[in-house]
């Protein structure tokens, strides 16, 4: 009796445990249209996966709490900021922009290991003009086609710290008509510059020392 007990039990905490990475793998969060209203993405509903260009209008704010993974389906999508975007990480749970072969937060592609991230494979995150951003902890990886730079701050007013910005295609982060605060961050393995300074910044002091 006990020994079928005992038994009974190891094959329930087995399902237990595979029901428990299976719901775990196939969780993610399609994103296809527009955000238009305060919003929060959190780790667990992640990963989000963007499948088309997708704006933060005027007045909304994105939030996204630590953890949370962010993927872009293909090389022609963007992140478009004219409202705000407030992410947090920590230095234990970044969050991370990359490209959906990218496994980080599971095997959003399906096919397990048989394909791996580089550098291109989305767009850009663009603060536009009347836009404002906290970035900290962040990791944005494997972007920059067909920009200038995976991170592009052109007009808005974003604050980026403690984060590693690597693999674009292109230039780190492309700064334009703006005075981003930019300390404490990690760049490596971009194909241009880390950062670069288009015409039209409005201080001569946007790029401190790191
Ligand atoms: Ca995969």
């Amino acid at each position: 009796m006990l020994r079928k007990l005992l038994f009974g039990s190891v094959i329930l905490t087995f399902f237990g445990v595979f029901l428990f990475f299976s719901t775990s793998a196939l969780a993610s969060t399609t994103i296809s249209s527009d955000i238009t209203s305060d919003t929060t993405w959190t780790a667990t509903a992640g990963p989000y996966i963007l499948t088309s260009d997708i704006t933060i209008i005027t007045g909304a704010t994105l939030t996204i709490q630590a953890g949370t993974v962010v993927k872009f389906n293909n090389y022609l999508i963007d992140l478009r900021v004219e409202g705000s975007v407030n992410a947090q990480g920590t230095g234990a749970q970044n969050i991370i922009f990359t490209e959906i072969r990218d496994d980080a937060g599971g095997d959003s592609n399906g096919d397990g290991s048989a394909s791996s991230p580089g550098s291109g494979n989305w767009g850009h995150i663009e603060f536009a003009a009347g836009s404002t951003g906290v970035m900290d902890y962040v990791d944005i990886r494997y972007g920059g086609y067909p920009s200038l730079g995976q991170l592009t701050v052109n007009g808005g007013i974003l604050t980026l710290t403690n984060s590693i910005i690597r693999h674009s295609s292109t230039h780190g982060v492309r700064i334009q008509n703006s005075d981003p605060v930019m300390t404490d961050n990690n760049w490596h393995d971009n194909a241009s510059a880390a950062r670069i300074l288009s015409t039209g910044r409005q201080t001569t002091s946007p790029c401190p020392k790191e």
